[in-house]
């Protein structure tokens, strides 16, 4: 597969060495798209001294200036929607729509940024003391590092990119290593807002570092970066959050979640089937969003599941690229082998499978495709706990809704949840501080597809991380509380009386 011309159209220098050790392929057919050279210890190093010296510049201009730069980047990515969709769908093999969405997102969070750049507030305090003020200011952090997944490959880095420009941090980039090329894409793109720019924008405002957990721990070690956001598996959480903390760095994780729906016996079930095949099979499963456990009341149990395999018996599954396609492929072999692994644990634990077969394309016999699976589980065994990246929804049964909210809660994970019911005695309890542990709770709708105006993330071993809306920004911000007297008085507070220096 040629992605010269998609990459020209993006503004891609042609002139930039695109070659080294890492091959970069193709889910869609296993083609070898190009090649790309890991960064080294000198490179990273370098990315980030650019990084710093850019923040000394960037911190200066004040930040509806810098909203400005981004309002341009989310112009360019406008213009840019089709081309950019267009790669990600060939680099990570999600589909056209969901590829597109993709870049919607990048282009939302932009313009959510944008009015940011005005409201970035502090507050003032009632201060205890006579003629004094007492405030709080939000001051840029510094330069920080970004790590992203392949799933997300663009608009993850567009939620922390975004934000952090208009909070004057600039950043250095570690994308997947499976999809760089829409990395080298989105520094294009923001090249040329630059170039629209009417101020003077310093280089290091954005660094890309390419490679595997080799430059990820590079960035993780680094004093000068001040927050490290990192996407991607609890593995890579746990490796990444002791380096970081042990230089009291600031930490944003958004890791594993084993996202769940409650079904109750009033569910409008046209309604939820609907969800649940989206956020079950959309992007194959390979969101950290996908719902992969389904707690549904015994008394309409039999009916959603014969209800889900006639929708799982209808999904096209294929090339991303095709008219009609729901479901792509999965990112890489190993990805298939954790699922037929994981089917094949649920069934010695006496869970009944349907679907989860592999797919064979002759036009593209090197591309990893599946069926999706729905495994009737009797119980919420070690494997269903375990998230495994692929198109994959246990099913099982609850009598009683404190049961399904124990058995909803009882995972590592707390990314993402939801509940479909009518009664709203359920649905507030499920929202209630004794409902759903996890980040994001919803009700009648599924736990993915999230817009970006709320604050975007998860509990427990999802790593505990704010990206996109609401207040997220203060984690890309350091807070100074300024006690100012203007009067010719020296009250100390708490009333104290302190005679020395009198
Ligand atoms: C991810 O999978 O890392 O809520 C992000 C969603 C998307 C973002 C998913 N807006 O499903």
């Amino acid at each position: 597969m040629d992605i010269r011309p998609l990459l020209d159209a993006l503004g891609v220098d042609p002139t930039a060495g695109l070659a080294g050790a890492l091959s970069v392929r193709s889910p869609i057919d296993g083609s070898e798209l190009g090649r790309m050279a890991a960064a080294s210890e000198g490179d990273v190093g370098a990315a980030v001294a650019d990084a710093e010296a850019a923040f000394l510049a960037w911190r200066h201009v004040p930040a509806p200036r810098r909203g400005d730069l981004v309002r341009l980047f989310a112009d360019v990515l406008r213009a840019n929607k089709e081309a950019l969709a267009a790669l990600v769908t060939i680099e990570c093999g999600k589909i056209g729509a969901e590829a597109q969405g993709e870049v919607q997102e990048m282009i939302d969070i932009c313009d959510f940024a944008v009015g940011l750049s005005r409201q970035l507030y502090g507050l003032t305090m009632a201060t205890e003391r006579p003629d004094h003020r007492l405030m709080e200011t939000w001051h840029p952090l510094g330069p920080i590092g970004v790590i992203t997944a392949f799933n997300f490959p663009v608009a993850v880095w567009a939620w922390n990119f975004a934000l952090a420009i208009v909070c004057g941090d600039p950043v250095v980039w570690k994308p997947s290593e499976k999809t760089p090329f829409a990395a080298v894409a989105c520094a294009a793109l923001f090249a040329q807002a630059v170039r629209r720019w009417s101020g003077e924008a310093p280089a290091g405002l954005l660094r890309l570092v390419m490679g595997g957990s080799g430059p990820g721990a590079l960035l993780a070690r680094d004093p000068r970066l001040k927050l490290i956001s990192a996407t991607g598996s609890c593995a890579m959480g746990r490796a990444v959050a002791p380096v970081v903390a042990a230089r009291f760095g600031r930490l944003l994780l958004e890791l594993g979640g084993n996202n769940a729906m409650v079904v109750a016996p009033s569910a409008d079930l046209d309604l939820a089937v609907r969800a649940i095949v989206f956020s079950a099979v959309g992007t194959a499963g390979q969101r950290c969003t996908t719902l992969r456990r389904l707690i549904v009341h015994e008394s309409i149990a039999d009916d959603v599941v014969r209800r889900l395999r006639l929708a799982y018996a209808g999904l096209a599954v294929g090339d991303p690229r095709a008219d009609g396609t729901v479901v792509g492929p999965l990112i890489d072999a190993r990805a298939r082998t954790a699922m037929e692994r994981a089917l094949a644990q649920a069934r010695s634990d006496g869970g009944l499978v349907f679907g989860g077969d592999p797919v064979a394309l002759d036009e593209a016999p090197h591309g990893v495709y599946v069926s999706p699976a729905l495994v009737e589980m009797p119980a919420q065994t070690d494997i269903v706990r375990a998230e495994t990246f692929a198109p994959i929804l246990y099913v099982l049964r609850y009598r009683d809704f404190t049961d399904a909210v124990r058995l909803h809660n009882e995972v590592d994970q707390g990314l993402a949840s939801s509940i479909f019911t009518a009664d709203v005695r359920e649905a507030e309890r499920f929202l209630s501080a004794a409902g759903s542990d996890c980040g994001i709770v919803n009700v009648n709708i599924g736990p993915s597809g999230a817009e970006i105006g709320g604050a975007f993330g998860g509990e427990k071993a999802t790593g505990g991380g704010r990206e996109a809306g609401s207040d997220a920004w203060r984690a890309y911000m350091r807070r100074a509380t300024n006690t100012i007297n203007y009067s010719r008085d020296l009250p100390l507070a708490q009333g104290i009386v302190f005679a020395g220096g009198a």
